[in-house]
């Protein structure tokens, strides 16, 4: 029967079976070690050449999946590894199969880092993807999934499931894919926005993690083609600070949650943990504006919205004033923002919306949304945005919606973050961008009629 790796601790001095995959191998003479790994844990195996088996061992390669059969020896206390759960132990190998083959290795898979350039690694996913490091990623990612999770049904909210495929796009722009739906037009969601705010309205509160669609024309380091959004929404809203406490008290149990659990991995990997007060920092658009102006000369009056320099300085500026890696901006100008909006009561120019900033990049957006039927279909014709598109949408808001509002993070964005990664493409198992959907798009044959 098979024992997991990290229970063969508990088998001192007896015969086990396990199964993983060969991290490492190396051969000394008449002894070779193999690394072996499973889902729990990784251990030191030995084989003598005085076994039988020791040839067809010599032939085993790294990353192929082995069945080993051993007796899980106490290590000397000098040859403890105190960085292994299974440090105080070795095993013995008596005998070893290989079950799933490997070729060899096109580059070297050891070492903390895997030292390849971005294509290599994005062209080897499925490979790559083995590297520890690369693991620790997505053990991260579904982490931060989790906690999102448990922060949105802290808020009592109810997870929905919802399409992606849609007859509107619901942020408006260029960017949105469209799809041949049994020969109408048809969109690839930009957001689960519009089923989300059609279910506050049966719900109250509801929450998503939902795949979303940006046909983003342009290559850069943190945008993707295909994103995960987790979103929260809710009604009876009163004041706009609501649903600011709701933004930063889901952004901070998220980091701060991942970041203990994994306290381990940001050790290894020397990451620093991240910087949260009890209070985030809140500023207007136009007063975080004039901070930078203040401390960089650049005169961003006319602009209407932070570019990445804008974001990184409004950032260093948190974390030197206010001890803090976040910072939330709100009031961007109403006509920056998508046709559900909110409007400020008081200077309808600028709009109840807000982003939140983490490590120097936005990582959530959100707004306080118009409720009411008549307004909301006065702002789509302004907007040319076709009503006939969103009937399904406005119909909610013909029977009794409420004031309500909601938010959006991106689950890439968050993780890029996190670990502060270079590029938000090593933060996706298999990313979607301009140039790829697993293989190199100028790879592909057909390319796709217009
Ligand atoms: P927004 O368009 O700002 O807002 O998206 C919400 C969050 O999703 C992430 N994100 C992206 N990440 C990587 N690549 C992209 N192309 C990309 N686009 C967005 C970002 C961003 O903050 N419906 C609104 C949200 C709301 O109002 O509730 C929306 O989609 O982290």
């Amino acid at each position: 029967m098979r024992t997991l790796i990290k229970d063969t601790v508990e088998k001192i001095d007896q015969e086990v079976e396990i199964k993983g995959w060969v991290r490492l191998k190396r051969e000394h003479g008449k002894i070779v070690f193999f690394d072996i790994e499973d889902r729990s844990a990784l251990i030191q195996t030995v084989i003598f050449s005085k076994n039988d088996n020791f040839e067809k061992a010599k032939n085993i390669k790294p990353e192929e999946a082995v069945y080993i059969k051993g007796i899980v020896h106490a290590r000397p206390e000098n040859a403890v590894n105190p960085k292994l759960i299974t440090g105080k132990v070795e095993l013995e190998i008596e005998d070893i199969e290989v079950i799933g083959k490997s070729e060899t290795l096109p580059f070297d898979m050891g070492g903390i880092d895997l030292k390849l350039e971005l294509p290599t690694l994005l062209d080897f996913r499925s490979l790559t993807l083995k590297h520890e490091t690369q693991r620790d990623i997505f053990k991260i990612q579904a982490s931060i999934a989790e906690e999102f999770r448990n922060a949105a049904e802290k808020l009592d909210a109810t997870e929905i499931f919802v399409p992606t495929i849609a007859a509107g796009a619901s942020e408006g722009g260029a960017d949105v894919f469209s799809v041949n739906y049994y020969g109408h037009h048809a969109y690839m969601i930009q957001s689960p926005q519009l089923y989300k705010q059609m279910m506050v309205g049966i719900l109250e509160r509801v929450f998503t993690i939902s795949k979303a669609y940006r046909a983003e024309p342009s290559v850069t380091t943190r945008h993707l083609s295909e994103v995960t959004m987790m979103d929260v929404e809710i009604a009876f809203v009163e004041k706009f600070e609501e649903l600011l406490d709701a933004v930063e008290f889901v952004g901070s149990s998220i980091v701060k949650n991942v970041t203990e659990k994994h306290k381990n991995i940001f050790e290894k990997l020397n990451i620093e943990m991240p910087l949260i007060p009890n209070s985030i920092p809140r500023l207007k658009l136009r007063e975080a504006q004039e901070i930078i102006t203040k401390r960089t000369g650049r005169d961003l009056s006319k602009e209407m919205d932070l570019n990445p320099e804008d974001e990184k300085e409004i950032c260093a500026w948190a974390r030197e004033e206010h001890k803090s890696d976040f910072v939330t901006i709100t009031h961007y100008p109403t006509k920056k923002r998508a046709f559900y909006t909110y409007p400020d009561p008081e200077n309808p120019e600028y709009s109840l919306s807000y982003d939140l900033l983490f490590r120097g990049a936005e990582i959530l957006s959100g707004s306080k949304r118009i409720n009411d039927y008549e307004k909301l279909l006065e702002v789509m014709k302004q907007r040319n945005v076709n009503p006939k598109n969103f009937g399904m949408y406005l119909m909610a808001f013909k029977y009794g919606m409420p004031p309500e509002g909601g938010f959006s993070f991106g689950l890439e964005r968050l993780t890029m973050k996190i670990l502060e990664l270079d590029n938000i493409r090593k933060a996706v198992l298999f990313p979607r961008d301009m140039e790829r959907i697993d293989e190199r798009l100028s790879q592909l044959n057909p390319k796709a009629e217009k």
